[in-house]
């Protein structure tokens, strides 16, 4: 499944996930097959062994991957208690990552509102104070857009938001000390994780 992203075969990734839904759980083909393939391919375009049209096109045939597996993610067993808007930063239109948290959130028992990529700072605020949200998600993907993390958490700062709003900072610039050194109440490295930090602090 991951060679099939990397080498952007959308059909072959339908395949791979077709023959595996059978034995393995639907988060666990994601996290383990088609980020997996997602990772390399950022790997090669770091070294300069692809370029971006490619990592387009990947990115592409990811998203067919799960969006096939999205009936198949586990039904919580309990009516959702707590509610989480998740989006990208402003400035970064890199999704693949939040979404797949978005969806292993809402299928482990949270009311989720995902507000999209490239969302400002406001747009937050404004749907963390619509549904009354308990904690927000913000994924940043490049390090020229990380400080929006921290933008975001000023803003609650700045509304009296922040004793009421958990804060979890997530994508690949992002560590368990950036974390700490804006305040977020965590760092998530992967959806599995995001799940159990979400459930821990909630
Ligand atoms: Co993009 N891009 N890209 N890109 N891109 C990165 C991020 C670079 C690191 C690649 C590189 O140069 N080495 C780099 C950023 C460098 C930096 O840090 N400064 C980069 C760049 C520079 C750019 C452009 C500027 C390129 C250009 O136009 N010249 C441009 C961005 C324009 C903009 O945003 N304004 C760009 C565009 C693209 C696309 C459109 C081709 C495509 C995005 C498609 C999309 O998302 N819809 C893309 C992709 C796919 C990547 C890489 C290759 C993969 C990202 C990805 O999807 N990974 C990435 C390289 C890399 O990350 N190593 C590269 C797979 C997912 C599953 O992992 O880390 O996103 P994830 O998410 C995990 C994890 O982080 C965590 O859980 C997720 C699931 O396990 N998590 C959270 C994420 N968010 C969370 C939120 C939470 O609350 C909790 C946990």
């Amino acid at each position: 499944m991951s060679d099939a992203i990397v080498s952007c075969k959308k059909d072959q990734v339908l395949a791979a996930v077709e023959k595996a839904r059978g034995e393995l759980e639907a988060p666990d083909i994601i996290e383990n097959g088609l980020a997996a393939g997602m990772n390399e391919v950022g790997t090669l375009f770091e070294r300069g062994k692809l370029f971006l049209p490619h990592v387009m096109m990947a990115a592409e045939a990811m998203q067919a991957g799960v969006d096939e597996l999205k009936d198949d993610m586990p039904e919580a067993s309990e009516k959702a208690v707590s509610v989480i808007v998740n989006g990208t930063v402003e400035g970064d239109v890199h999704d693949i990552g939040k979404s797949i948290v978005s969806t292993m959130l809402q299928t482990s028992g949270f009311e989720v509102h995902d507000i999209g990529r490239d969302t400002p700072v406001a747009d937050f605020i404004a749907k963390i104070k619509e549904t009354d949200a308990n904690m927000v998600g913000i994924s940043a993907l490049m390090t020229t857009t990380l400080q929006g993390q921290k933008e975001v958490i000023e803003a609650l700062e700045e509304e009296g938001l922040r004793d009421k709003v958990k804060v979890m900072v997530g994508g690949a610039p992002a560590t368990n000390s950036w974390a700490k050194k804006i305040g977020a109440d965590c760092y998530a490295e992967n959806a599995t994780e995001a799940v159990n930090k979400a459930k821990e602090l909630l």
